[in-house]
């Protein structure tokens, strides 16, 4: 088939190229005009494992074409953000402007199928509608469906093969279709619906790990207060076959997880209560974290005002470069708050994108009152605490994510504090 993708980000482009190496003939499309002249040039613009060598094959082999307006094809995918506003509001911009924008190419048969993650009813209400001056008539002469996105970033290609899939059409022929799409490369189940169901199991999903995220934060904060660790109280409960209690951290960030419960809240506050308060729960952890750093200073005399801090990690997760959302900003603009200088180290994110930031861990380090671990990256897991030792004013490691070995720093002469400890 001859395939249309709309929106060459995280999900677009892998999605793009797993279509491309799997005998179809792709179209990708974004606005963004560097971003299509870097993947034209094979230049990756993010970062994703496995992706490189599948974006090299699906342009070698002309199957991949890439440029900022649409084609006509066969199949439409629109993989756009779905972002939210400062009051919490969704921002269906782009899924209304990327719709518009298919719409003259759209021909008798065609199928156009959204993959981003939105409140429910916006096939109905967004989607459709920009459809419509197509002329067609909606299910019968053009098909529509709902195949929400699930991978993880990090192991995007693995999921994208192995997950089970949500296929919600507007009717059965749109969901067959849709169906019969991603089964080019797709070995889990396929599980049709109807599109609105689809847009409420994907959203739902995501809150489920939010309010479940928001209970151990809960729990690490109480934790903290009766000298228990949080990590294996956690750790143990979860030997229970029926219990599955998430890790706490930092707060929570991505592009998902702290904005797909939103869409739910935004239905009706009065009803989505708890999904409400966990949100509000896991964004008042980069806060709770950066009091934890200070609480700990002062604890042993040591003046916050102007002190260095080294921040390590910015991404919003270990091992990715995605910054989205990422709570770790929020916590080095808390420690500012406070008057603390910090200086944040990411061996992920490659540009200058905060002023804080440096490409050298070691000018992070020296001379630091503390070195506090904001995301589980393996190169902070690998840390050598006997190298950092000498340069640090003060051996003092907070690390949020319990990700490095106690035992290893402290044998270093570093005091170790974890959250939720
Ligand atoms: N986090 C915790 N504790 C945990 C798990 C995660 O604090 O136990 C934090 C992470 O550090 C991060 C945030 O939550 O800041 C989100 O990370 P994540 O790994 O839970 O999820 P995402 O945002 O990378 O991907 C999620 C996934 N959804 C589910 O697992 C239900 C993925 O499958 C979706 O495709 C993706 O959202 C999406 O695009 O919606």
């Amino acid at each position: 088939k001859s395939i249309c993708i709309v929106g060459l980000g995280y999900i677009g482009l892998p999605t793009s190229v797993m279509f491309a190496n799997h005998g179809h003939k792709v179209h990708g499309v974004d606005v963004n005009e560097s971003v299509v002249e870097s993947i034209r040039n094979k230049k990756l613009h993010i970062e994703e494992n496995g992706l490189q060598e599948r974006l090299d094959a699906a342009i070698d082999s002309n199957s991949l074409t890439v440029s900022t307006t649409p084609v006509k094809a066969d199949v439409f995918i629109l993989a756009v953000p779905s972002p939210i506003r400062e009051d919490k509001t969704a921002n269906l911009e782009y899924i209304r402007s990327a719709s518009k924008a298919i719409a003259p190419f759209i021909e008798k048969g065609n199928l156009v199928i959204l993959e981003s993650t939105v409140p429910p009813r916006t096939v109905q209400d967004v989607v459709i509608p920009e459809l419509i001056p197509s002329g067609l008539e909606i299910g019968t002469d053009l098909f529509v469906s709902h195949s929400p996105e699930r991978v993880i970033p990090g192991r995007v290609f693995e999921e994208l093969i192995t997950n089970d899939r949500i296929i919600g059409g507007i009717n059965e022929e749109s969901a067959k279709m849709t169906s019969e799409l991603y089964r080019s490369f797709v070995k889990g189940q396929m599980h049709e619906t109807d599109d609105t169901t689809a847009e409420l199991v994907k959203v739902m999903e995501n809150t489920y790990r939010d309010v479940n995220i928001a209970l151990a934060n809960e729990l690490a904060k109480l934790c903290a207060t009766i000298g228990v660790n949080v990590w294996e109280a956690i750790r143990l409960a979860n030997f229970h076959p029926r219990v599955n209690i998430h890790q706490p951290g930092p707060g929570v960030g991505g592009h998902c997880i702290a904005v797909d419960p939103w869409f739910l809240v935004e239905l009706n506050p009065e009803i989505a209560k708890i999904i409400n308060l966990s949100r509000t729960t896991n964004d008042g952890m980069p806060a709770y974290t950066a009091n934890l750093l200070t609480t700990i200073l002062q604890a042993k005399g040591i003046e916050t005002h102007y002190a260095k801090v080294a921040a390590l990690g910015l991404s919003f997760k270990g091992n990715i470069d995605d910054m989205r959302e990422s709570p770790s900003i929020d916590v080095v603009e808390e420690l500012q708050k406070k008057a603390l200088n910090v200086v944040a180290f990411d061996p992920h994110i490659k540009k200058n994108n905060l002023e804080v930031q440096t490409q050298n861990m070691e000018e992070a380090l020296q001379g630091a009152v503390a070195a506090i671990i904001l995301t589980s990256h393996d190169e902070f897991k690998n840390l050598d605490p006997i190298q950092i030792a000498g340069i640090m004013e003060n051996k003092i490691i907070i690390d949020t994510k319990q990700c490095i070995d106690r035992k290893k720093w402290q044998a270093a002469g570093f005091e170790v504090y974890v959250l939720g400890d």
